[in-house]
């Protein structure tokens, strides 16, 4: 972290901490083998929102500078605009309720494992999200239906001519389809600096490399985002294939919706538990669809209890899930969740192997014993 965005996010924290209630401190996971990766702790997961300041950041090149004044241009369509964050106060506000996981969340539980940033399970959080539809900005431009694209670029530069620029797009289909937002707040407070501040996407169910930050430029064209980060890179093999095996490119596609998941918050693995009433706590969603059911086994995965879900469902939005059992003292229990969503997918006890380390959605699984 360089030493003006330490100081931005330190002084975000001090703000934040006052207004959360319960929050006890700086608490991201940094992530060694980068600058900027920060994980959020387990524990943050027993909740519906995540707070701010322990929400997981993550970005290529790091931030750019802060600028709240910073334009976004929008063109391709008959009426080209250059926005700036208050004529966005022009369009309807809107708030939406949606998780935002990086697609190589779980990558260090994969076997066997692949190179990337060695994600745990701290990629991902929940947030309100208040900005303006996608759908009502490229209307004002003029943009009509079609078979195109929506190129996405972010303020932010790649460190080195030779490393390829941050470029995403969106199918046309999903631009316009009224669930896209362009984000100015995230939980009731402007959006700070590691979360793309002015103006960020917002692209419900979808993985985070879609939700492209500190926003300077959308524009429609016919091919999707020209070079790696588009072409190559957030790939997924089309069929299954044997683990530790190369693809052939034409037999990957782009990732776009997360897969159905629960992680279990508390208790935490390893710990020693007073006997008597216990939970297990979590959070469980879906890009594609609600979750239909959460289910907690005790014994490793013999036996498979309902959990109770809180939240509103929605696709795309975490629940937290919680089961409460009597824990007897001398006992050890191997807790795992799994979730099932409304299409009919369940949460894989390991997930089909892919040369990324992407969308790892296994059973989390703890330890514990009872004294
Ligand atoms: N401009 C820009 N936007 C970006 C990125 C980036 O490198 N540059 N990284 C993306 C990735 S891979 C993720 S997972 C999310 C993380 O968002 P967060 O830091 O707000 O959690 O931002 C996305 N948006
Ligand atoms: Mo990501």
């Amino acid at each position: 972290m360089r030493r003006r965005e330490f100081l931005a996010s330190a002084l975000g924290s001090t703000v934040a901490a006052r207004a959360t209630p319960g929050w006890a401190g700086d608490t991201l996971l940094r992530q060694l083998d980068s600058p900027d990766a920060l994980g959020t702790p387990l524990s943050q997961f027993d909740q519906l929102l995540t707070p701010v300041p322990v929400f997981f950041v993550r970005s290529h090149f790091g931030a750019p500078a802060l600028d709240r004044r910073r334009r976004l241009k929008v063109e391709g369509g008959a009426r080209p605009l250059d926005l700036g964050v208050d004529d966005l106060k022009a369009f309807r506000q809107t708030t939406v309720t949606a998780v935002l996981q990086c697609a190589g969340n779980g990558r260090s539980l994969q076997q066997p494992r692949v190179p990337g940033l060695q994600w745990g399970h701290g990629a991902m959080g929940q947030a309100e999200w208040r900005g303006v539809r996608l759908v009502d900005v490229l209307e004002k431009a003029g943009v009509k239906p079609g078979n195109g694209h929506l190129r996405l670029q972010g303020a932010d530069r790649a460190p080195a001519p030779t490393v390829p620029a941050y470029l995403r797009s969106l199918p046309l289909s999903r631009a316009l389809d009224g669930s896209v937002l362009v984000a100015t707040h995230m939980n009731g407070a402007p959006l700070t600096l590691s979360h793309g501040a002015p103006m960020r996407l917002v692209v419900p169910g979808w993985s985070g490399n879609h939700w492209i930050k500190w926003l300077v430029s959308l524009r429609v064209q016919a091919e999707e985002a020209e070079g790696f980060y588009q072409r190559t890179g957030y790939k997924f093999p089309r069929m299954p294939i044997a683990p530790g095996t190369a693809v052939k490119p034409e037999d990957m596609a782009s990732l776009t919706e997360l897969a159905v998941k629960s992680v279990i918050a508390r208790p935490a693995d390893g710990t020693k538990l007073a006997a008597g009433k216990q939970e297990v706590v979590g959070v469980a969603f879906s890009g594609a669809a609600i979750i239909k059911t959460v289910e907690v086994s005790l014994d490793g995965g013999g036996s498979w209890n309902t959990a109770r879900l809180q939240g509103a469902p929605g696709a795309g939005r975490w629940q937290v899930f919680r089961h409460k059992f009597d824990a007897r003292s001398g006992a050890s229990h191997r807790i795992r969740a799994r979730a099932s969503d409304g299409n009919g997918r369940q949460q894989p006890e390991s997930p089909q192997w892919n040369p990324s380390g992407y969308l790892w959605n296994g059973w989390h699984t703890v330890e514990v014993t009872v004294i």
